[in-house]
């Protein structure tokens, strides 16, 4: 099932390979770490949130605005999207035309996922960027039935913090989307390896037995 999405990798990282990273392309939730931050909307109500919208670290942007809606009410509640949802419209009715969302983070993470809520056609994207604005991936939710019966999630995972934006891009703006459930997580610094640390123990108590003596 994974074929297309594995197609848009291989491109992209032929794309991008001045500067490429390895990564994986993540089809669903628990696939990412439990570590990571989320972002579910649910303490969000149905409102209009201007063109730019902050919440929980991440600063959305949409040139047209947006709004927070319930999708609850839509079939697919529930797999990948749930209740609360950030949708790219301002006045929040579920309806075309739609726009592209950026999402900007703090700071850089190497893992990014999250539900896009009823993709119908072939081309839509979710593009990852780095801090200098290099295209890093670019990863294509799957199409499914029209009229909020079919939700998909979409995600990344690198070894390293090097996605600094998301750009999520309807290939047209007929095809209404929201987005939920985004998971998002920095790696930091590198955790050693169990034999380094073993060894540094073990010199330690060497050490300690030295003073002894
Ligand atoms: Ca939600
Ligand atoms: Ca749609």
């Amino acid at each position: 099932m994974n074929n297309a999405k594995n197609c848009v990798l291989l491109a992209a990282i032929a794309a991008t390979a001045g500067s490429s990273y390895a990564f994986t392309v993540v089809t669903d939730a628990s696939q990412m770490s439990t570590n990571n931050a989320m972002t579910d909307f649910e303490n969000t109500s149905i409102s209009s949130r201007g063109n730019t919208f902050s919440l929980d670290g991440l600063t959305f942007t949409s040139n047209r605005g947006m709004s927070t809606v319930d999708i609850s009410l839509f079939p697919v509640n529930g797999t990948h999207v749930d209740g609360m949802a950030l949708f790219p419209r301002l006045d929040g009715e579920v309806r075309a035309p739609v726009f592209p969302i950026d999402i900007d983070l703090a700071t850089p993470v190497a893992q990014f996922g999250f539900g896009w809520f009823d993709p119908n056609f072939a081309g839509n994207v979710a593009e990852f960027y780095d801090g200098e604005g290099n295209l890093l991936a670019s990863v294509e939710p799957t199409p499914g039935p029209k009229f909020g019966v079919h939700a998909d999630y979409v995600g990344v995972m690198f070894d390293e913090d090097v996605i600094a934006q998301v750009r999520i891009i309807p290939v047209e703006t007929s095809d209404v989307f929201a987005i939920d459930n985004i998971s998002w997580g920095a790696i930091g610094e590198p955790v050693p390896a169990p034999g380094t640390i073993a060894l540094a123990a073990g010199s330690l108590v060497l050490g300690t037995r030295r003073r002894r003596g």
